[in-house]
């Protein structure tokens, strides 16, 4: 019943389930998996599709004939599972040449150079399908203000953008760009920090109609935000061409947990909304296992994250159609059309008709709203007694 199937949409970057498990206070705890056998181990636990960053494909000093060679037998192993590839991005923080930035590094060759880069990455990709080009910015950003004008690192990521935006029309690509803010990791401040951030600075950028955001629960809530609130901005301005689910404790580092793990109710409420509202795009996890976990427990890892959106997916659906909670919520929202002369569109009628009109404020002050029932009935949905 919880089986994950390929029109939910459920994809995994090589990055995750091939965590190896090292952080910064520890080496590597598993085997690296290869990307072949990734495919392979998603295509057991039922994912639709895998994601990745160029080099965790091609090493970033692979040669031509190695890259070849690697993106062939990748193919193979896509054509023996069936699996898809959505989604590609660039790797443009591990290496040591971007300690300062890619798009932002104050040195015109890094910048020149993540250009490079990701042209190449973005070669990679459309040669393997995917549709959505991601950009992270991990490393744009700064830890001490003195040394990098963020005006200049805002110019300088606009051109880059507008310059891979050309580039794609020229290719005939037909990417859509999803840029994904994060508040901080690895940099002590990473630029356009969130997702309010990142969608005014689209609005900024030469063909703003290319590009949406990436968003993410893990990087709405370390900043301390309501991630369904950021995603509902998002679909609004019609710019959620892409979402990172995973999940995250408030005010930790980046946990990057599996779905649902941590925050229950935020992740009814994101899975809520996407069903209700349609989205149609792919359900990425970007999350890894616990370091403690070994292989097997990364298996567990993977099909929990599919398992608990299909949970949820379905309390969802409880939840529209349970009558108690359906009847609160008409009670919440009762409107008798009567404020329909003065609410709207603005008319100068309305104008008049509105500053004529004499409400009873100390009543209206009065009316209460039956939250508690509410939530509690939800709570109750969720703990499984409804
Ligand atoms: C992070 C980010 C990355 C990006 C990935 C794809 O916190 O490290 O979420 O995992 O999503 O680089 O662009
Ligand atoms: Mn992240
Ligand atoms: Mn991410």
């Amino acid at each position: 019943m919880y089986d994950p199937k390929p029109e939910h949409k459920f994809t995994f970057g090589l990055w995750t389930v091939g965590n190896i498990g090292r952080d910064p206070f520890g080496e590597p705890v598993r085997a690296p998996l290869s990307p072949p056998g990734i495919v392979h181990l998603l295509a057991e636990l039922g994912a639709w599709g895998v994601n990745f960053h160029d080099n965790d494909l091609v090493p970033i000093d692979a040669t031509p004939a190695e890259r070849d060679r690697i993106v062939a037998d990748f193919k193979k192993a896509l054509d023996d599972t069936g699996l898809v590839v959505p989604m590609a991005t660039t790797n443009l923080f591990t290496d040591p040449v971007f300690r300062d930035g890619a798009f932002t590094s104050n040195d015109p060759k890094v910048r020149a150079y993540a250009l490079q880069k990701t042209m190449n990455a973005m070669d990679l990709g459309a040669e393997l399908g995917a549709k959505i080009y991601v950009f992270w910015g991990g490393r744009e950003g700064t830890e001490t203000d003195a040394g990098k004008n963020p005006l200049d690192a805002g110019k300088w990521f606009r051109e880059a953008l507008n310059f891979l935006c050309e580039y794609n029309i020229d290719q005939g690509y037909d990417y859509k760009f999803a840029l994904e803010p994060k508040p901080n990791e690895p940099r002590g401040d990473i630029y356009l920090p969130t997702v309010g951030s990142m969608l005014g600075f689209i609005a900024t950028l030469d063909h703003p109609r290319m590009v949406g955001v990436n968003p993410e629960v893990a990087h709405e809530h370390m900043a301390g935000l309501n991630f369904m609130h950021a995603v509902a901005q998002a679909w609004d301005a019609g710019k959620l061409f892409h979402i990172d689910l995973n999940d995250q404790k408030f005010g930790r580092y980046d946990q990057d947990f599996r779905f649902g793990a941590e925050s229950i109710k935020s992740a009814f409420y994101l899975v809520k909304f996407l069903e209700d509202v349609g989205y149609a795009g792919s359900r990425h996890f970007d999350a890894h296992a616990y370091r403690s976990a070994d292989l097997e427990d990364v298996k567990a890892f993977a099909r929990g994250c599919m398992r608990t959106y299909l949970i949820l997916k379905e309390k969802a659906e409880q939840f529209n159609a349970d009558i108690e909670i359906q009847n609160l919520l008409a009670d919440i929202k009762a409107n008798d059309g009567s404020m329909d002369q003065f609410l709207g569109v603005y008319s100068k009628e309305k104008v008049t008709a509105l500053k004529a009109h004499s409400f009873d404020r100390a009543a209206m002050g009065q009316r209460g709203q039956p939250y508690e029932q509410l939530d509690q009935l939800l709570i109750e949905l969720l703990l499984g007694i409804r």
